[in-house]
């Protein structure tokens, strides 16, 4: 497949807000078992490809672009090359982040390693790479703590590690400051690998870290599908908690079995009920951010398949959004939806079932009787309520 040959409904536009990293199409297929399939493609080719195909833009981490050894004038000649083919485009980079996690001398982690050196190292090559990204026009930078973390607890103490991990981000919030960069921070979440156990596993956790920083509001958030269902939770959940903090900075949307290994699947192809339902909660939030896929094509593909991954990804998006707007509009699910708002007085909206704090309800609360015994009978109709869920998914709705 090249270009979609016909246009439908579900035709990824650039308003659509589409992103993929130079990393995750170009991503030559290799695994822990085995060399990779496919030669890597060209970050031109990418962009040219990516815009064909209805994306919005194209994000990168330094060395996807940049060779880590590559001398100054090769860096400019690269990112002029690739600046001519987003020019040619209309392609942007909304993100960029760093690969602190490649290198050997981050075997023990960049911002946490137990050598002071590769800290500033990690520091170091962090600066150069949001001085890419601006270059770029990034305004969010991703930070993912690859190899954050440890195999064995005998190594480090995890609060030493975390006031390392805090010195760094503070350090750079006014890196980026100082050099006025219309930047923010998202931080990721990943519970392992390729680390045995990483530092701050999980949204929840970056979530609460965030405001221990000097700048929390210049970090936010940058959730996972695959890796908060690699620890068995519900991502949406987790997404919702970010929304509501307000911390919801830019998402990865792919697709993974619960408790495997990171399996970056085509987003909506593993679990397209738990997708549906992120596509809910982001749409029914007007959420104004970049939906980027961190995830790749198969490892049996080739180049072809690699534009059918893509492609189908948008497109998944797409239909699980039009089946969020026939949810909303179907009259079985929205009356049972307003059964439930109203059951107990609760739609009503009367202030007395407002939950907030006087002496005067706290009084008419411990003088209230409730009919216990009927609100133990009643039950909710989620059985029916969930099969008509299924059956709009499963198109017969
Ligand atoms: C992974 C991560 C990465 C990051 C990327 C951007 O599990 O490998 O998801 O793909 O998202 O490095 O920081
Ligand atoms: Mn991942
Ligand atoms: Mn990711």
């Amino acid at each position: 497949m090249s270009a979609p040959a016909t246009q439908d409904a579900y035709t990824p536009r650039p308003e659509h807000h589409f992103t993929f990293g130079l990393w995750t199409v170009g991503n030559p297929g290799r695994d822990p078992f085995g060399e990779p399939v496919r030669p890597i493609i060209p970050p031109a080719r990418v962009v040219h490809k990516l815009a064909e195909l209805g994306a919005y833009g194209v994000n990168l981490h330094d060395n996807d672009l940049v060779p880590r050894d590559a001398s100054p004038s090769e860096r400019d000649r690269l990112v002029r090359e690739f600046k001519a083919a987003l020019d040619a485009t209309g392609l942007r980079v909304p993100m960029a982040t760093t690969n602190l996690f490649s290198d050997p001398a981050f075997r023990d982690g960049a911002f946490t390693s137990n050598d002071a050196r590769v800290r500033s190292y990690a520091l170091q090559k962090t600066m150069a790479a949001l001085d890419l990204g601006a270059e770029l026009g990034a305004t969010t930078y991703v930070c993912w703590g690859g190899r954050e973390g440890v195999e064995t607890n005998a190594a480090k103490d995890p609060r030493t590690a975390l006031g390392w991990y805090r010195e760094a981000l503070n350090f750079l919030c006014e890196y980026v400051q100082s050099r006025g960069y219309d930047m923010r921070f998202a931080l990721e979440a990943k519970p392992n690998e390729p680390r045995g156990d990483i530092f701050l596993p999980t949204t929840g956790h970056m979530l609460a870290f965030i405001y221990t920083l000097d700048h929390p509001e210049m970090v936010g958030l940058n959730p996972e599908v695959a890796h908060e269902q690699m620890a068995g939770l519900d991502f949406s959940h987790g997404v919702a908690q970010a929304l509501e903090a307000g911390k919801l900075f830019h998402i990865d949307l792919n697709g993974q079995k619960p408790g495997r290994f990171d399996q970056d699947l085509r987003f909506g192809s593993d679990d397209p009920k738990g997708a549906f339902f992120l596509v809910k909660l982001l749409e029914g939030a007007r959420w104004p951010g970049m939906r980027h896929f961190d995830s790749h094509a198969y490892r049996t593909e080739d180049e072809d398949g690699v534009w059918d991954f893509a492609h189908g990804s948008m497109r998944t998006y797409l239909i699980l959004k039009a089946r969020v707007t026939r949810f909303n509009e179907d009259p079985e699910i929205q009356q049972l939806l307003g059964e439930l708002r109203d059951r107990g007085g609760g739609g009503r909206g009367r202030p007395a079932d407002r939950v907030a704090f006087s002496e005067e309800r706290a009084r008419q609360l411990m003088a209230e009787t409730f009919d216990l015994p009927s609100i133990r009978r009643q039950g909710y109709a989620y059985e029916r309520l969930d099969q008509l869920t299924m059956e709009l998914l499963l198109g017969v709705r």
